[in-house]
């Protein structure tokens, strides 16, 4: 039995689309945030060192990081659904787009999420919270922002050529996809085709199903 390792309102809700899709058995063992820190609870280390969402069990092998979960996933269980034949365009599109979520989009999201809240920071003494605003508010404008949107408009492109990341078929690239951009609805403007792009993913089925299995899902992008 695979086991989830979810993470409230988490990027860890693509991995039970991605089981949902699939219809494969899976249980769910739910981590709850600390209510200040919004960081995940010291019990997710005992299952991967980074403690950090999503990790899956399945019999003896311990898998992390969403891109590598959702790989094994549909390599182990998959029988050729959710991923384009190989040595085909779409598959490139399909490894580009699943190595891209994490590792090129996520930042510029997650650090405008984090310098939206450094001002805020009980932490920070109440004199020095409007120049860490100022700071904060400086870079996010002048750098983050303008990476945002720059990354908004690829993915535009890109579903002006297809209706899905790698073609015309549903995969693995947007079920990784899906996480950087509702996050960037949470942020900022999608254009009308990434906005029409949200609505046609949640209204998948396996989309529904992993809500109610997942739990409440505010984005938080952290
Ligand atoms: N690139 C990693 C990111 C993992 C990650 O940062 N997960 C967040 C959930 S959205 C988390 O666990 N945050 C809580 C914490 O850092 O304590 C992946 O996609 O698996």
């Amino acid at each position: 039995m695979i086991t989830v390792h979810h993470l409230a309102a988490s990027r860890s809700q693509r991995v039970l689309w991605l089981l949902e899709e699939l219809g494969v058995p899976y249980e769910v063992k739910r981590y709850e945030r600390d209510p200040v820190t919004m960081l995940a609870p010291p019990e997710l280390r005992a299952i991967h060192p980074l403690g950090k969402s999503p990790v899956i069990t399945d019999g003896d092998k311990t898998i992390a990081e969403t891109g590598a979960i959702v790989e094994y996933l549909i390599d182990t269980y998959g029988n050729g659904r959710l991923v384009p034949a190989a040595g085909t365009p779409e598959r490139l599109r399909y490894t580009y787009w699943v190595h891209y979520a994490e590792g090129s989009a996520m930042p510029p999201l997650v650090m405008k999420l984090v310098f939206g809240h450094i001002p805020k920071s009980p932490q920070l003494p109440f004199f020095i919270k409007p120049v860490a605003r100022m700071l904060m508010k400086g870079v996010t404008e002048s750098y983050v922002d303008p990476q945002i949107k720059n990354h908004i408009s690829l993915w535009d492109a890109e579903l002006q050529k297809s209706p899905y990341f790698a073609g015309d078929e549903l995969t693995g690239a947007d079920i990784l996809m899906s996480f950087p951009v509702e996050a960037a609805a949470t942020r900022g403007t999608l254009t009308p085709r990434l906005t029409d792009y949200l609505t046609t993913i949640h209204a998948r089925p396996a989309y529904q199903a992993a809500l109610k299995t997942g739990g409440p899902y505010q984005l938080l992008g952290g």
